[in-house]
């Protein structure tokens, strides 16, 4: 099948340089996805945005260009519920990703079997209302209690000034919980300030949340730097994922994000992005937690030293 892309949608960076912060051994990119490809895998009929395509053969290029030993792939919103790309992906990385899939009640036991046995280890619920049509909360919890016995988490994506009112279904959800890209706050707002505040409170009352410190391009104000700038790229989003890698330094999360879905501005080099890395974890302990401890510890448990 043919697919047109969005208009205005930015491809991912075709030539990222090589970065010059060096990956701690055995690093994981863990948020990034596959699109399609379309003609093999098509996108969802209830889509918001086409992408272009984005292959396993390209996110594992990417993987060894950038120096990551393994993925977790996250399945996008332009999939729907049909996670046949993303699990292709995994099956084909010969245990080097796992995936986190998007599942409807409908799903079987036998299709959660065969999803775990795919290397499938957590369910995405996403509350960004440009991205998806409204889940009901019951079907939520019933699909979070039935993965709690395989071991899953549930990840979720919100934006900040929706946390008071999704507040009470996050907190009621049995299993350990992962929040995409900080929460989305808006770095314009005081780091202090109440809704910053809430995202923090939120982990630090909650034991079992963790948190993505992924995506400044995407949270960004400042943006990239300036051709030949001496200033760090996103320099505006480094006290928020600062914060909140050394307030929570075991329960944290990295990834590229590639290839980088709506992005409006720019695409940014992802070789430059993990640049970015230690500007956030500012000592060789903080990044390996960050890039090869918490991330082998959620996904893959049996192969930790
Ligand atoms: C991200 C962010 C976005 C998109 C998706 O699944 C998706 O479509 O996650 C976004 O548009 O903010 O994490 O990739």
């Amino acid at each position: 099948m043919q697919f047109e892309k969005t208009p205005g949608w930015l491809d991912w960076h075709p030539a990222p340089s090589r970065p010059r912060f060096q990956l701690p051994p055995g690093s994981v990119d863990a948020h990034c996805h596959v699109f399609g490809p379309g003609a093999e895998f098509p996108f969802a009929p209830e889509r918001k945005y086409t992408p272009c395509d984005a292959s396993k053969a390209q996110l594992f290029a990417l993987r060894d260009h950038l120096g990551f030993a393994r993925n977790v792939i996250v399945q996008a919103t332009c999939h729907g519920a049909d996670n046949r790309a993303m699990v292709d992906a995994c099956q084909a990385s010969q245990g080097r990703a796992r995936g986190v899939a998007t599942v409807r009640r409908s799903i079987t036991d036998t299709e959660l079997h065969a999803l775990h046995e795919a290397g499938v280890r957590g369910v995405r619920f996403n509350f960004v209302k440009r991205l998806v049509d409204f889940t009901p909360k019951d079907e939520l919890l019933e699909i979070a209690h039935r993965i709690q016995p395989l071991g899953w988490h549930v990840v979720i994506y919100f934006e900040a000034v929706d946390l008071p009112q999704l507040w009470d279904f996050f907190t009621a959800l049995p299993t350990t919980v992962v929040v995409d890209h900080m929460g989305r706050p808006d770095v314009g707002k005081p780091i202090d300030g109440p809704e910053f505040s809430l995202f923090l409170k939120f982990m630090h009352e909650h034991p079992n949340v963790w948190s993505k410190v992924s995506c400044p391009e995407r949270l960004s104000l400042s943006g990239p730097p300036a051709l030949g700038g001496e200033q760090s790229a996103y320099r505006d989003v480094v006290p928020f994922a600062r914060r909140v890698v050394e307030t929570f330094p075991d329960r944290v999360l990295w990834g590229t994000d590639w290839p980088h879905p709506n992005l409006k501005g720019h695409m940014p080099d992802d070789g430059g992005l993990v640049d970015f890395i230690p500007h956030i974890a500012v000592t060789a302990e903080l990044q390996r937690k960050l890039l090869v401890d918490n991330p082998m510890r959620l996904y893959w448990p049996q192969e930790q030293p």
